[in-house]
């Protein structure tokens, strides 16, 4: 897949500027196995990189100008170093804060962007266009950028240029994640394991078909309220909370069913990576379906529509392996984890079509 959107991207800027590129950069998307909600809370989170993301072709050109083609969206944007922020938030944003927050620009560039991910599904596209930006800078700098540097510039994009509150585990499964690799990282000081996925799992993305719209509101509103907890349990962030403090807390509902879920994550992601460990893809699973039914009942950021697939799909695949919304939720992509010789029947049976991560 990157191999081939690369090619696309150099052909492409060819196209566009009448001469080669100097380079060109790839990150991909993220699916996130379990850990949902939980990286804003200082928690533990099993993300892996999908085959699909984002492109860019590069070369300097003189002048501190950056020219920047979009080329999904027939869409270009030009600005001068420092770059100012565009009137909405969209794709200018996201290359406008990473030049702006990595601090590697070191001159003019042209840049054309491309990119594989489906949209609006919540693999993480604004992380892999980001991250892209970034490498494409760095390379061009010839300054070296380390993937944690990369993943903090990039979360500071979001926060600062997209008004989004987010975690860092997409920024950080994008730039440090390995294909076929879930990453266990620990999102209070960003240490990461990466664990190998057995041969014979797949791991499969689907499409819930409802696009993941204005949600960024929801989102800072479910980390506002987890904040909220933790300030009433006394705690710096729910990581250091137990489920019994959450029990005897005297929280109101709402805040109590957030913080009961966010323990629980936590603790089921730890759970997660000792499955994966044992290649225990029973126990895998249980742990997806309830992860699941902690983000519809006690998290409340599932639809209706996202929950009619996850249940399609664990009706095929049943106690060998788990399907669960993955991401931010109101809308986007469902993972399902599963024997790969059951892959087929999976297919056949939902009429559905996949793409596949591992
Ligand atoms: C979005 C955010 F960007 C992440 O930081 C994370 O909080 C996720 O939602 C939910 O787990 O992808």
């Amino acid at each position: 897949m990157s191999a081939e959107l690369k090619d696309k991207a150099a052909r492409l800027f060819a196209e566009r500027f009448g001469t080669d590129p100097e380079g060109v950069v790839f990150a991909p998307g993220r699916v996130n196995l379990i850990g949902e909600h939980v990286d804003y809370n200082e928690g533990l989170v099993l993300p892996m990189p999908v085959r699909e993301g984002t492109a860019i072709a590069w070369a300097r050109s003189e002048g501190t100008e950056f020219e920047v083609v979009a080329a999904d969206f027939g869409e270009e944007d030009s600005f001068a170093v420092p770059p100012g922020k565009p009137d909405e938030v969209d794709w200018r944003s996201y290359v406008r804060g990473m030049v702006a927050e990595s601090g590697l620009a070191a001159g003019g560039m042209r840049m054309l962007v491309t990119g594989d991910l489906p949209r609006g599904s919540g693999l993480s596209s604004s992380a892999s266009l980001c991250v892209a930006v970034g490498c494409a800078l760095a390379e061009a700098s010839g300054r070296e950028a380390s993937p944690v540097e990369l993943a903090q510039a990039a979360q500071r994009t979001e926060h600062q240029w997209a008004e989004v509150a987010c975690g860092i585990m997409d920024q950080m499964a994008v730039a440090a994640g390995e294909p076929g690799h879930a990453m266990l990282l620990d999102c209070r000081d960003l240490g990461f394991s990466l664990h190998r996925l057995p041969e014979d799992w797949a791991v499969v993305v689907t499409e819930s078909g409802v696009t993941r719209g204005l949600i960024d509101g929801e989102y800072n509103a479910r980390r506002a309220q987890c904040e909220a907890a933790a300030r009433a349990l006394g705690v710096a962030s729910l990581r250091d909370a137990s489920m019994a403090d959450v029990e005897a807390s005297g929280l109101d509902d709402l805040t109590r069913r957030r913080a009961l879920h966010v323990v629980d994550e936590i603790a089921r992601t730890r759970a997660a990576a000792d499955a994966l460990g044992r290649s225990d893809l029973a126990a895998f699973g249980a742990i997806l379906r309830k992860g699941h039914a902690s983000l519809r009942d006690l998290f409340e950021v599932s639809v209706p529509a996202v929950d009619a697939v996850v249940e399609e799909l664990q009706s095929v695949i049943g106690a060998q392996g788990g399907a669960r919304m993955t991401g931010g939720g109101f809308g986007g992509a469902v993972v399902a984890v599963l024997a790969a010789e059951r892959l087929g029947e999976l297919e056949r049976q939902t009429g559905r079509s996949f793409l596949r991560v591992h």
